[in-house]
């Protein structure tokens, strides 16, 4: 078979879906990932980040996948809070909300409300454990609202998804294994356990709704409570 990771670095270049992978195991998957983003590194993108997905039943429903995951954000993947994004460059994105935080040395020291912008390379956007792993985890692009001090309690704040204007998804952070600060520590365990030291930069908490489908034109706008707003628009 040709390289999993340029089959998937080419699929996500040319916005042209591939079939799956079938890799077999999720270390395999971790593998390929950790390929796919040396291509990255080697074209100048920068590692600003990590993201958790899958640490809620509504989007592990929603993706038949039944295990927490992570990935990495890069630089080029950054929209700033308010801006554009140019949908025609995926395949059939989706947007979420998220709580973004901000590590450094190891610890929270700001948070964000977030959105997340995810594309997966397979066809219809089915895939297994270990593919979905491989492909980074889906990761598209994402904003992160204005940055926080961490408040008390972040274990129950109410979660909105608006699409110009309308609310398309309600949720709670709750629904992000129950705490999204356990999907920063379940998360720094499951990199180490993979060979990647999460501690500092932009940590995607996992979304707290199921994914919703993107199309040019709409304005996205998330609400957190006690944590503000974040919002894109897709061109
Ligand atoms: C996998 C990525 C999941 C999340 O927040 O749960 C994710 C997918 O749904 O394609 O980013
Ligand atoms: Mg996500």
């Amino acid at each position: 078979m040709a390289d999993p990771a340029a089959l998937l670095d080419e699929a996500a270049l040319n916005a042209k879906a591939i079939p799956q992978l079938d890799l077999e195991t999720v270390d395999e998957g971790y593998a390929v990932q950790e390929t796919l983003l040396a291509r990255r590194w080697a074209r100048g993108e920068r590692l600003v980040g990590y993201k958790m997905g899958l640490t809620s039943k509504a989007k592990m429903a929603q993706v038949g996948v039944n295990e927490v995951i992570f990935g990495r954000l890069t630089d080029a993947m950054q929209v700033p809070d308010g801006g554009s994004v140019d949908v025609a460059r995926f395949i059939h994105p989706r947007v979420e909300p998220e709580v973004a935080f901000l590590l450094r040395d190891g610890d929270i020291v700001a948070v964000a409300a977030a959105l997340e912008l995810i594309d997966s390379r397979y066809a219809d956007f089915k895939f297994t454990l270990p593919d979905v792993i491989a492909d980074n985890t889906s990761g598209a692009a994402f904003t992160v609202g204005a940055w926080h001090p961490v408040p008390v309690g972040i274990d129950n704040l109410g979660v909105l998804l608006e699409i110009d204007g309308k609310v398309v998804q309600v949720g709670s952070t709750a629904a992000i294994l129950g705490d999204p600060r356990r999907a920063w520590r379940d998360g720094v365990a499951l990199a180490a356990r993979h060979g990647v030291e999460m501690s500092d930069g932009i940590l995607l908490a996992g979304a707290a709704t199921a994914a919703v489908p993107l199309a040019p034109g709409a304005h996205v706008r998330t609400v957190v409570q006690s944590l503000g707003t974040a919002s894109l628009r897709a061109l």
